[in-house]
């Protein structure tokens, strides 16, 4: 029985009703599952000290430095962090608000800004109820961790075959090795790989083992990199020459995608720690030319400045094996939300991934999308709208389609796991 158009009328309800009814696939995150044990930050005191608003309470209260915020215990960081930036100010930022947005949909009492009341409520959770609170919450059906072989907390997890929960997907993160190269020579040397610090002998042929050993282990959905904004490809540098001895040839091989994530500048503020990195424009050639250059490899990418995203849906329009995807980091806000999401429907369709939440908490997963929802719907209702003004028509089950591709379908099949979920 074929669907009757939508009108123009009820074409908002239609859209809103898709997107809040699509299981949604977060690409990344710095979530772990339980078996990861602390790894795994919750509850409201790591909410309210999340980096984001450590920076934005360092700039409210400069009589407290950063070095003396980091020396307090974390409560006394939260009891600071809700006075200065909840009480003595409203809190109008998004990663303010994005705490209070929380603590509603767990159906606590946000006017009372009662911070012991909101501490029991948590406290009161184990963590798998927690877990599975928050994927109720959210509408999030699976997140992709980011997950880091050189980390010596999480290696011994993996090591003993603890991780089981399916809605945590596995990405292998290679800051170790394209980042932090020469430091981890001797933890790679250690492992049995016969690597040297000047890339020589074996070198790359045992970074590609390495990639084939990891994968192994953790089975993940993509290999992934935090590059700053002055990375070049192709050039001299360590970085660059694993990348296309080792990396590449490993994606290829593997059908794997490689996300790029690229623009940040680490720690302009150092006393800041993970709060101090700033932001910077990268020469989008470097990304253009892997794509051009290695066309049977599948790259994801996002970039951190706002100036890099219209180039970004540009190079796409050019190379089916790049898929943008997020509005990363400092781009997770209403306005730039919208611009990037109206930019990438207008240049790309419905080929994009529009977005990733990031979180580093559990519970911002329930906040990272419920913001991101309706700011979705009002980009797709005007394209729908200026669609329909020529005569088109749309069903239900088209919209709902296409809004399954954004949230999900178009990462599933790009990373070719299909048959994994
Ligand atoms: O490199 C990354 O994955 C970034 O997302 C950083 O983790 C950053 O600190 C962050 O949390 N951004 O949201
Ligand atoms: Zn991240």
């Amino acid at each position: 029985m074929p669907q009757t158009p939508v009108s123009n009328h009820e074409l908002a309800a239609v859209v809103d009703k898709a997107i809040a009814e699509t299981p949604i696939f977060d690409i990344h995150t710095h979530l772990y599952s339980a078996a990861f044990g602390d790894l795994l930050l919750r509850g409201v005191d790591q909410l309210v000290t999340y980096h984001y608003l450590i920076a934005e309470v360092v700039r409210a209260d400069t009589s407290v430095t950063p070095q003396q915020f980091y020396a307090m215990p974390l409560q006394q960081r939260a009891e600071h962090i809700w006075k200065t930036l909840f009480l003595d100010r409203s809190p109008l930022s998004e990663a303010q608000r994005g705490v209070l947005t929380t603590l509603q949909a767990f159906g606590l009492d946000v006017a009372s800004r009662d911070l012991a009341a909101y501490r029991r409520f948590f406290a009161a959770l184990s963590v798998d109820e927690h877990i599975d609170k928050v994927f109720e919450l959210s509408g999030v059906s699976h997140v992709v961790m980011t997950n880091d072989p050189f980390d010596d907390a999480e290696r011994p997890v993996w090591e003993a075959g603890l991780h089981t929960d399916p809605r945590f997907l596995a990405a292998l993160r290679i800051d170790g090795l394209l980042v932090f190269w020469e430091q981890n020579v001797p933890k790679l040397r250690s492992w049995g790989y016969d690597v040297a610090p000047d890339l020589s002998g074996t070198t790359c042929a045992e970074v590609h083992r390495f990639l084939r050993d990891w994968t192994a282990t953790m089975n993940p959905v993509y290999l992934a990199v935090s590059l700053p904004d002055t990375f070049r490809f192709p050039d001299e540098s360590a970085c660059s020459k694993l990348i296309a001895d080792s990396v590449l040839p490993f994606c290829k091989e593997s059908g794997i995608p490689f996300a790029l994530m690229i623009g940040v500048k680490r720690r302009i503020n150092p006393a800041l720690d993970l709060a101090g990195d700033g932001v910077g424009k990268f020469d989008m050639r470097s990304l253009e030319y892997l794509c051009a250059n290695y066309p049977d490899v599948k790259f994801l990418a996002t970039l951190l400045s706002r100036e890099n995203q219209h180039e970004l849906c540009v190079a796409a329009r050019k190379f089916p094996n790049l898929m943008p995807f997020g509005c990363w980091w400092f781009l997770n806000d209403p306005m730039t939300v919208d611009e990037i999401t109206r930019m990438r429907l207008e240049l790309l369709g419905l080929t994009a991934i529009p977005q990733h939440s990031d979180c580093r908490i559990l519970d911002q997963l329930i906040y990272k999308w419920a913001h991101f929802r309706p700011l979705l719907a009002k980009v797709l209702v005007d394209k729908y709208t200026d669609t329909m003004a020529t005569g088109w028509q749309v069903t239900e089950d088209e919209i709902r389609r296409d809004v399954a591709l954004l949230l999900r379908d178009n990462f599933i099949q790009f990373a070719g796991i299909a048959d994994r979920i």
